[in-house]
Formats: structure tokens, C-alpha cells, sequence
């Protein structure tokens, strides 16, 4: 399988830290293919031919002649493929009603991403584009939004559906994987908060989080 990607945009991390939670248990043989944004190689013909939505990540399984786009879709394809389902601790991963709720919620809320703190304080610098960023106050107010659904959330349950990690807490928590870095107004969320602590713990999370950061220094002399 192929996986076309540029490794630390929110939508990308989503797949990398699946792909390091999978790693210890199988090897499921995902090359990556880089698409460099910042050249704009999304808008060549090439890639058009393979995500005509412009987009990235995209998961190519050519032995079945798959082409997976939406970052939530290729998480539950990857989970859905028969080797993964033969392990009972990648299988639960995606076991639940509730995974699918919050799957849907983190695709269609925007108040975290579009609030910007990621893309213009984590992403464009390495880009060599340094700008002061402030969300304005309609973004500040989804951002806040967004925030309070989660902490609401966590303050029942250690990981969003209950006691255990699924893929609804990787999809959501990538879009925070840099929240320090980025500085982030978390101070009023101690449950997302130390949601986050938990997941930042496990080591699936810190080998992803090596990469991306590898990448981001990579980035820099590029
Ligand atoms: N809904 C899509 C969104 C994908 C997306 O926005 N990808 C961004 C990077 S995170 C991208 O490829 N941007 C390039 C562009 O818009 O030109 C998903 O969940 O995969």
C-alpha cells in the first residue's frame, strides 16, 4: 500500500499515529509517497489522477484496487483490513457506536483546525513564513466550542469512548499533538488536558510525534 502524505498536517497525523499504534503487532507494508504542499504538488496531474479533491492523506491499496481519501475513511480501512481485524487489540479499536459519533463530529466540527494554531504557528514557520497569529473572536468562540464538547466528554470518561483508546481518540487528539508548541488556550480543559497527558504517555504516540517532529527539523534545510 502506498500513502501519499505530507507528515505533519493535522489529517496526515491522524494515519501516522494509527500507523505506530499497529507497528508493534503487524506490519502491514505502508509506503509512504511525499507530496510536498508547500510546492504545491497536490495541484499537479499526476496526484489530480489519483485525489482529484486536492488533497492529502490518501491510502492507494492496489492489490485490491483501493483508493481510500478522508483521513477518518483510511483510518477505519486500515483498522477494517482482514490481518488487522485478527488482532483482538487493534480490532477493539474501532468496536463502539460511539467511535463512529465522534469520527463524524471530528469531520465535520472545524472550531479546532480553523482556529489556526497548528498550520500558522507549527506548519508555516518551517515553511520559512513567520506571521504573528491570533484567531479572531469568531474563531476563538468555535475554538472554545469545540474545546468544552471534549471536556464535557473526558470529565466522564478517560478516553472518549470509555476506558480504553479507540480510534476516535487518535482522530481527535492529532488535531493537538503540537498544542504546546502551538500555545494552545487549553487552561480552561483539565479533563482534555490531561486526555492529552495520557495519550502524549503512550509510546505509539511518542514514536509518531518523533517522526513529525524529525520531519518538521528535516523541513528547515529543505
Ligand atoms: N477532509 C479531508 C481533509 C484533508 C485536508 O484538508 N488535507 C490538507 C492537509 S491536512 C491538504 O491536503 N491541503 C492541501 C490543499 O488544500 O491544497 C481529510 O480528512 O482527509
Amino acid at each position: 500500500m502506498q500513502l501519499y502524505t505530507y507528515p505533519v498536517t493535522t489529517n496526515a497525523l491522524k494515519v501516522a499515529l494509527l500507523e505506530a499504534y499497529i507497528k508493534p503487532f503487524l506490519d502491514l507494508g505502508i509506503e509512504q509517497r511525499l507530496i510536498q504542499l508547500q510546492k504545491r504538488e497536490q495541484s499537479q496531474a499526476d496526484f489530480l489522477a489519483i485525489n482529484p479533491k486536492r488533497k492529502i492523506p490518501v491510502l492507494v491499496n492496489a492489490a485490491r484496487g483501493e483508493t481510500v481519501t478522508e483521513s477518518n475513511a483510511i483510518l477505519l480501512y486500515l483498522l477494517g483490513l482482514p490481518q488487522v481485524q485478527a488482532v483482538p487489540e487493534l480490532a477493539k479499536l474501532s468496536q463502539g457506536s460511539a467511535v463512529m459519533s465522534w469520527l463524524f463530529w471530528q469531520a465535520s466540527d472545524t472550531g479546532i483546525d480553523r482556529a489556526g494554531y497548528h498550520f500558522n504557528r507549527v506548519l508555516l514557520p518551517h515553511w520559512g513564513v513567520h506571521r504573528a497569529h491570533e484567531p479572531d473572536e469568531e474563531q476563538l468562540g468555535k475554538f472554545s466550542k469545540s474545546c468544552q464538547v471534549l471536556e464535557q466528554a473526558l470529565a466522564q470518561n478517560t478516553y472518549l469512548c470509555g476506558d480504553d483508546v479507540s480510534v476516535a481518540d487518535i482522530s481527535v487528539a492529532a488535531l493537538f499533538m503540537f498544542h504546546q508548541e502551538a500555545g494552545m488556550p487549553l487552561d480552561n480543559y483539565p479533563h482534555l488536558v490531561a486526555w492529552l497527558t495520557r495519550l502524549e504517555a503512550r509510546s505509539w504516540w511518542r514514536l509518531a510525534k518523533d517522526e513529525a517532529v524529525d520531519f518538521i527539523g528535516d523541513l528547515t534545510h529543505r
